[in-house]
């Protein structure tokens, strides 16, 4: 594997974990504010990310390469509001794309097209964690300060349907 497109890679496993640390502090700020159906959408998120780590983990360790598990900052333990949270989730994802098209543009300069390949899987995936934070965004904006409208809100969060893969699918080409 090209050094570049792995230290790519590397780089973007921080992330993964970043984001999976991020949303475990959402989900315990939500639980503390009695928003269990929202705190259960972000352990849950939180789980996926950590599955789309450990996805560029396996992928780097089956190529030969070597994989790097690095240390994280903390993140915030404190939220002003529902909808400062799912403002920050959305801007969150946003860099989180830009990161993967970034890797999806460093593997076309280098010819690595296997890794090019493994990498839409992402690409598919941050479009629809996009549009699914925008969606609940425009939900909590419109509910504004509605009590039951939050209540029902935070009730739907809780069947959402984030689809969480088995870490042991996260091989090569799947
Ligand atoms: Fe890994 O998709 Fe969100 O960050």
């Amino acid at each position: 594997m090209k050094e570049r497109v792995e230290q790519a890679i590397n780089d973007q496993i921080r992330k993964e974990a970043m984001s999976s640390q991020f949303y475990l502090s959402m989900a315990s700020w939500a639980e503390g504010q009695g928003l269990t159906g929202t705190s259960g959408f972000f352990y849950k998120h939180s789980d996926e990310e950590r599955f789309h780590m450990l996805k560029l983990i396996k992928f780097i360790n089956e190529r030969g390469g070597t994989a790097i598990i690095s240390s994280l900052e903390q993140p915030p333990t404190d939220f002003d509001s529902l909808v400062s949270v799912f403002e920050q989730l959305l801007s969150h994802e946003i860099e989180v794309t830009e990161s993967i098209n970034n890797l999806v543009d460093i593997c076309l300069q280098e010819k690595d097209y296997t890794t090019q390949n493994f990498i839409q899987w992402y690409v598919s995936e941050q479009l629809e964690e996009e549009a699914l934070a925008r969606t609940i965004l425009d939900k909590i904006r419109m509910i504004g300060t509605d009590k039951a409208g939050l209540y029902l809100f935070d009730r739907d969060l809780e069947n959402s349907v984030i689809q969480i893969a088995p870490a042991n699918t996260a091989t090569l080409g799947e």
